[in-house]
């Protein structure tokens, strides 16, 4: 890296807020999917105005720049590439007072999401996203990147829930987006624009998060579901939807996951009949109608159901979803994907998506789990043991092949929650058209000028 850069960039951060030792620089180089990256500098800075002083030495050098929180991306959004610098948000993690008035709270970016839920409960309320990535993810990493969740049936995405933002531009200036305003329609609506960029149109430094009253424990129920088969998942979520009750989850996983986490992790499902698909119910409000459960159990297509109404019941439930990640991979190598299709057709979808897979058997399992009720199955690839790895990343390089074309059949998005990041750019043409990107670009040339934020993610100049 250049001198002057670096000698400019000492004068701004105090010592113990740049890094430069490969031991303390490696674990911001890359994010929970492991991509290589290669951190030589990270600057740490703990306000705004070293943020905008940091950025406008990397505009003016021409250095790129990758902000980073938590690091727990699965697109791999946070990978630092040589002779960037890795800018990461940790220190501003400010949680200011919760106004029950206007029912917000003003954070700092680098605020854990966990840390957030347990500062406004004391207030009885919640930023109702939920994440199993919570105890470690940060909310400018949530909003940078748009999280999703395991609520989004019920609550929507985190663009959903912040009413203002100070963001720093490319060229270190400081914007206040929004105001805290619930109603403002004077133009451009530059918050949801930064929302979602992947840190590659503005550095979110504070939000102003929206909250919800604490949903009562009282009345909260969660069901498991054996299914026989992919036939039987939009038959329950039908019968779910007529239920009637508040849906807070509808999440499906299938028996390879139910296998690993029982392996990996020693969780044990309390059903009495195992099925192929498993689906968890979370449910609030009014309880189902006399006789709802036996009706729905009636279909040839369910197998079992285990009704946790106990909050340790429910917790061990939610368990055995919330272990997949982890447990797959305890199980072999990964390779990850995301996708989001029209909700009536993702029983269709998954059906198509393992007949494409049957030739790679050998090589590569599916495990298939997620948010159903979103229309965002997950199907996690893996490597069956004694399978090299490059034998397996060419086996889903070739899935991969079928795999989108199938997606853009069934008009399904390459990312429903993860983001594009580094590893879903190949593919993104699937996705947006290259009007859609021609756009991008321009508006990305508007903010960024010199493109030095997160340079080579989501799409290429
Ligand atoms: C989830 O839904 C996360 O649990 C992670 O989005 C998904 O590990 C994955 O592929
Ligand atoms: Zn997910």
């Amino acid at each position: 890296m250049n001198g002057a850069f670096l000698n400019k960039l000492a004068g701004i951060l105090p010592a113990d807020a740049l890094l430069s030792a490969p031991e303390d620089c490696a674990p911001y180089a890359s994010d929970w999917t492991r991509t290589e990256g290669v951190a030589e500098y990270v600057a740490l800075p703990r306000n705004t105005a070293q943020v905008s002083a940091v950025l406008a030495a990397c505009n003016e050098f021409g250095v790129g720049v990758v902000p980073s929180g938590g690091r727990t991306g699965l697109a791999g959004g946070a990978v630092v590439g040589k002779s960037q610098l890795a800018l990461n948000l940790s220190r501003l993690n400010q949680l200011g007072d919760v106004s029950q008035l206007a029912r917000t709270v003003r954070v700092g970016a680098g605020a854990i999401t966990q840390a957030v839920h347990a500062h406004c409960e004391n207030a009885g309320l919640t930023w109702p996203i939920d994440l199993a990535s919570k105890g470690s993810c940060q909310i400018g990493g949530n909003l940078a990147t748009n999280a999703g969740g395991l609520r989004v049936i019920r609550y929507g995405m985190a663009r959903k829930w912040v009413t203002a933002l100070e963001v720093v531009t490319s060229t270190g200036k400081v914007l206040e987006l929004n105001a805290d305003l619930e109603k403002n329609n004077t133009g451009y609506d530059l918050l949801q624009l930064v929302v979602g960029s992947e840190g590659t149109l503005a550095v979110i430094t504070q939000a102003t998060l929206k909250l919800v009253p604490l949903a009562p424990d009282l009345g909260k129920a969660v069901c498991l579901f054996a299914l026989k088969d992919l036939g039987g998942l939009p038959y329950l979520f039908e019968a779910s939807r007529k239920g009637p009750f508040e849906i807070l989850a509808f999440e499906f996983f299938s028996q390879p996951c139910l296998e690993a986490v029982r392996t990996k992790l020693n969780r044990q499902s309390r059903l009495s009949k195992e099925g192929n698909y498993y689906v968890l119910l979370e449910l609030a409000g009014d309880k189902p109608r006399e006789g709802w459960f036996e009706s729905v159990l009636a279909h040839p297509g369910l197998v079992d159901a285990f009704l946790a109404e106990s909050s340790e019941d429910r917790r061990q439930v939610w368990g055995l979803r919330e272990g997949i990640t982890e447990s797959v991979a305890l199980t072999g190598r990964v390779r990850k994907h995301d996708l989001s299709v029209p909700v009536a057709k993702v029983a269709d979808f998954l059906a198509d998506a393992e007949a494409a897979a049957l030739d790679f058997s050998a090589q590569m399992k599916l495990y298939y789990f997620g948010h159903f009720g979103d229309g965002s199955p997950h199907i996690n690839l893996v490597a069956p043991v004694g399978v090299t790895a490059p034998e397996f990343d060419r086996a889903c390089d070739r899935y991969e092949e079928r795999l989108f074309p199938l997606l853009q059949k069934y008009r399904g998005s390459i990312s429903s929650e993860h983001g594009v990041g580094l590893l879903k750019k190949k593919w993104l043409s699937y996705s947006r058209s290259p009007e859609e990107l021609h756009v991008f670009r321009s508006i990305k040339t508007a903010l960024d000028p010199k493109w030095i934020l997160n340079p080579g993610k989501v799409f290429d100049r």
